[in-house]
């Protein structure tokens, strides 16, 4: 084997409370049973599977105002975070396959509770930074970021099973790629804190290297920080990857979403990767759910230094005859 200091430290979160569709808590599995792992050793990283997450089953759950599922939710992310910690203090890159979206609260809040500041990339048709009040679907998959957030603690209410989690984010070190169903308060929210967003329009008028170079040459003059990657499959178009719970037209190509996976694992800063929102069941066909899963596989291959152009092990020799 051939370990060059890339190591993988795998989580499964088979949840689906974040949102009303079933199916989503099967992406763990699936992704796993699409060969990632093996895939990632034969590319020349260090695996470990820490296995799936044991949610708590939550019974009695009434929606808080229009907010669903909020306990299962908070509750969930709290194991989470525990298990994200976990992986970081052993020295890998961690990898949460989800689930829903809303579980980026509690990677997030895990590889900053671990590591401490971080950039954050989100990759998304959504900018799910929906307050719990301003949300009209109360979905917390459309919600993370604003429980993440320093500068919108105000804006928060106590929820029940979410007293653990304190904001560990600021808005200067997010920026979002892909975006292109962003609800009014959302938008009202990124001007007012100015985040960063490369939108499908800005994606369509700079190109994706364009895109990727200013979202690395924005964050490092921040500060080099650990970079979370958090990657909704609705960020790439449906047409490649249909299988998820909120498709959106107009999304990236495979290319380009290969692009930014590429890009932001050669920083060498990536630090923890969420691939979120395959869920099976929203497939139409087989080749529907392949095409996804397999899309899946190859953006987090390339989050561990898969180069379309080709990769060989540092100490490769060719064969003497
Ligand atoms: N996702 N903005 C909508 C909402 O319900 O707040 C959609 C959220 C989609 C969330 O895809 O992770
Ligand atoms: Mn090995
Ligand atoms: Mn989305
Ligand atoms: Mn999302």
């Amino acid at each position: 084997h051939h370990h060059h200091g890339r190591s993988a430290g795998i989580i499964g979160a088979p949840f689906s409370r974040g949102q009303p569709r079933g199916g989503v808590e099967r992406g763990p599995d699936l992704i796993r049973a699409a060969g990632l792992l093996n895939r990632l050793h034969e590319q020349g990283c260090a695996v470990k599977d820490y296995g799936n997450v044991a949610f708590e089953d939550v019974v009695q759950d009434e929606p808080v105002g229009l907010v669903k599922r909020v306990r299962a939710v908070g509750s969930a992310n709290q194991r989470l975070s525990e298990a994200v910690q976990a992986v970081k203090r052993d020295g890998h890159t961690s990898v949460m396959l989800g689930g829903d979206h809303s579980l980026a609260i509690g990677s997030i809040h895990g590889h900053s509770a671990a590591v401490g500041d971080l950039s954050v990339v989100w990759v998304d048709a959504h900018a799910d930074i929906n307050t719990p009040l301003s949300s009209y679907t109360g979905n917390i998959h459309g919600q993370p970021m604003s429980y993440l957030l320093h500068e919108l603690h105000t804006k928060i209410p106590v929820l029940p099973n979410f007293s653990w989690l304190k904001p560990c984010v600021w808005a200067k070190d997010l920026v979002y790629v892909g975006l292109r169903d962003v609800d009014p308060a959302e938008h009202y929210i990124l001007k007012l804190l100015g985040v960063k967003v490369f939108s499908m329009s800005e994606v369509d008028q700079l190109g994706v290297s364009r895109v990727m170079e200013e979202t690395c040459d924005y964050l490092s003059a921040r500060g080099k920080k650990p970079i979370h990657l958090s990657y909704d499959i609705d960020a790439i178009d449906p047409s490649v990857t249909p299988v998820t719970g909120t498709p959106v037209a107009g999304g990236l190509t495979y290319r380009e979403g290969v692009y930014i996976a590429e890009h932001l694992s050669q920083t060498g800063l990536l630090s923890a990767v969420d691939l979120v929102e395959v869920n099976p069941l929203r497939g139409q066909t087989e080749e529907d759910v392949r095409s996804t899963v397999s899309t899946a596989v190859e953006l987090l291959l390339a989050c561990f230094g898969r180069l379309r152009g080709g990769n060989h092990p540092l100490d490769y020799r060719l064969p003497e005859p």
